[in-house]
């Protein structure tokens, strides 16, 4: 069987990795999600994929028709209906991950703050500012104290009944008043994800508009609430990510060491398996087994967690995560929650690797399971380690790319994107602000979320490519930001090859890569304060709405995607992926594609060209340059030496990694 569907239009360096492990001897056993792609024979049912299957009772499934009366459900339900309660679901389904994933974090960080774990509350800066917003007295107060209110206020938002979430009003103003007057502002992050599921329950809301709504109001509580917490939450307990140099991609795993792959969402964890690796019994277990030590690697979001605040490598993305396994040289794989494939199982039974599933929420077949204790996080750690090390004699034939260990420049949090491009007395986004408006720069461009099977993988790298190349900065988290990095395009180095003039200019004046790396899924929180940031700076209108940005998940695979969409959306944002699920109605899709703009100033698109896609998202940049009455100004201006000190304040970001946000 050829293998590789998903490879053979990449022209890519993206992948090269994937193709050379697969290609090796050791591997030729491993069945993959491109084989399976390839080996289906059938393509997806059309009801699905346009959302128009109905199971939400037993008088279905019904398969609905737009436009034919006699297809509609067996209850009534029409087209939009149908694509109405699906999409909201699945906005349901992003929303509830997201929000017990900060949950968790929640509770490690309230343990902390009593002292139980052996984890300490790192950024009183940060945690200073989110007191305020919690309005928590801090005058005279040790740090744990204020930490511990923190996070029982933290707790409660989302169980709340009554009110709206305490963090909407970190947004604009004016978005502020525009969700109150549309009545989506979220109450209980809780609350909301169960009143979408009920009220997308047979025979309740069934007009298309009104569900809608509720899917505004659940994303909401998923990106001003629940991943926004757990952003701040997670910086002050582990550090505000700043820059810091990393490798990235298969090339990582290392011969002479025990591989150990932590994979999944939940920092808690892979703090924990950082700090045990480093603890002289574990290190001297190693050595018994012949071993110099372990080599912890990242996979998913796990792995942009630990890349971002301590620069430890990742191994793959999630396109990547049965390759990591089919090099033969992983001792262990430990996984918590979400975007785990249940074949990494199946490809782990070809080599000596383990599974350890360790959340109990998450456990499959022929996996072990060892339930991670977050109070005796580092006993638990521990354990799992000892298991990988034990493995370490088992190893067989192995097979590490050699050359692909690409250098990437991560950690950009909104802070830190305040202070390198205000420099270091007086942090600000004013120089940002009036790159934009005098033109240098031409916008502001998200590329974030999953990668997907069906799909070519080198088209974040396309998009990227494209709006450097047209001057607009790109901002990336998730899978997507990795698969930026193995393409070469987080370094600073990148800005002079790909970019366009002015952006190059900026960049290689601050020192930065033209695409800056901001974390994880839930990190996509970072972006609405950025742009929130921008607002307040002034020069770029008084909404995010206003502002020249736009977003993409391309390719988009999990329901978190569409829920972050959504929360984008509704912030007012441009948000273009390359398909979604409601193609089924053309009432919904004219909702989507044209009606939100008017009612949120931010809209659904969808474009499956890479190329027309990012220039959908230059269009809508220009068109906001133009409302703001800055498209005449991009004629291209030459930085004097003044210019560049008002940039840098003499603090390049070549030196980076020595120093964090004042
Ligand atoms: Ni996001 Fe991260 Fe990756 Fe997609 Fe999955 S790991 S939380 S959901 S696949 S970007
Ligand atoms: Fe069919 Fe209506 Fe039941 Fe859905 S809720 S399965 S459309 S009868």
């Amino acid at each position: 069987m050829t293998r590789l569907t998903g490879c053979e239009s990449c022209t890519d360096l993206t992948c090269s990795s994937t193709i050379e492990v697969l290609g090796s001897d050791v591997s030729k056993n491993v069945v993959t999600a491109y084989d399976r792609v390839q080996s289906r024979g059938m393509s997806a049912c059309l009801f699905g994929s346009g959302g128009t299957c109905c199971r939400n009772c037993n008088m279905g499934p019904c398969q609905i028709i737009d436009g034919v009366e006699e297809m509609i459900g067996i209850c009534g339900a029409t087209a939009e209906t149908v694509v109405a309660r699906n999409y909201a679901r699945t906005i349901a389904a992003g929303t509830a991950a997201h929000a017990d994933h900060a949950r968790e974090m929640i509770f490690g960080f309230i343990a902390t703050a009593k002292g139980e774990t052996p984890h300490e509350i790192k950024d009183e800066e940060k945690l200073h500012m989110l007191a305020k917003v919690f309005e928590i007295e801090t005058e005279g107060r040790d740090k744990n104290e204020i930490a511990l209110e923190l996070g029982e206020k933290a707790l409660a938002e989302f169980g709340k009944q009554q009110g709206t979430q305490v963090m909407l009003k970190r947004a604009p103003k004016k978005r502020q008043e525009l969700w109150k007057r549309l009545g989506v502002e979220p109450r209980g992050i809780d609350r909301e994800v169960t009143e979408t599921m009920h009220r997308t329950h047979m025979g309740v809301d069934q007009h298309y508009e009104n569900i809608m709504l509720q899917g505004a109001r659940v994303a909401l509580a998923d990106g001003w609430a629940a991943s926004m917490l757990s952003t701040d939450l997670t910086d002050i307990m582990f550090g505000t990510p700043v820059p810091i140099r990393a490798m990235v991609d298969l090339g990582v795993l290392k011969e002479d060491m025990v591989n150990v792959a932590v994979h999944g969402h939940e920092p808690l964890l892979a703090e924990s398996l950082c700090m045990a690796a480093q603890q002289e019994d574990i290190q001297a277990l190693c050595k018994k087994v012949g071993a110099k030590g372990v080599n912890l690697v990242g996979v998913c979001c796990t792995g942009n967690e630990i890349l971002m605040r301590r620069g430890i490598p990742v191994a793959g993305s999630f396109i990547q995560q049965e390759m990591v396994l089919a090099t033969g040289a992983v001792e262990a794989m430990v996984v918590d929650i979400q975007c785990v494939m249940q074949s990494v199982a199946q490809v782990a039974k070809n080599f000596h690797t383990e599974i350890i599933t360790t959340n109990y929420r998450a456990k499959m077949p022929d996996a072990i399971h060892l339930q991670f204790d977050e109070v005796d996080s580092l006993n638990s750690a521990k354990d799992i380690l000892k298991r990988a090390i034990g493995n370490f004699k088992k190893r067989g034939a192995c097979h590490i790319p050699k050359d692909t260990k690409l250098d990437v420049v991560v950690g950009f949090s909104h802070e830190t994107i305040n202070y390198i491009l205000g420099g270091r007395f007086r942090s600000s986004y004013r120089p940002l602000n009036d790159n934009i408006i005098n033109g240098r720069i031409r916008g502001v461009g998200a590329i974030v979320g999953c990668e997907n099977y069906k799909l070519p993988d080198d088209v974040h790298v396309i998009v990227a490519k494209e709006l450097i190349k047209n001057d607009v900065l790109v901002l990336a988290t998730g899978c997507a930001a990795q698969a930026l990095g193995r393409a070469g395009l987080l370094n600073p180095e990148a800005a002079a090859k790909y970019a366009g003039p002015g952006l190059a200019e900026v960049c290689e004046t601050v020192g930065m890569p033209p695409v800056l790396h901001m974390g994880s899924c839930v990190d996509n929180s970072r972006i609405l304060i950025a742009a929130t940031a921008m607002v307040e700076e002034g020069g770029l209108g008084d909404d995010i709405s206003d502002l020249p940005a736009a977003g993409t998940a391309p390719l988009w695979m999990s329901e978190k995607a569409v829920s972050i969409g959504e929360y984008f959306a509704t912030s007012g944002v441009y948000v273009v992926f390359q398909n979604l699920p409601v193609s089924g109605s053309k009432v919904m899709k004219k909702y989507l594609y044209e009606d939100m703009e008017e009612m949120y100033g931010g809209m659904w698109d969808t474009e499956p060209d890479p190329v027309k896609l990012a220039h959908k998202m230059i269009a809508h940049i220009d068109k906001k340059r133009a409302a703001l009455g800055i498209d005449k100004k991009r004629e291209r201006v030459l930085f004097d030496m003044q210019m560049r000190r008002d940039l840098t304040d003499g603090t390049g970001l070549t030196d980076v990694g020595c120093h964090g946000p004042a």
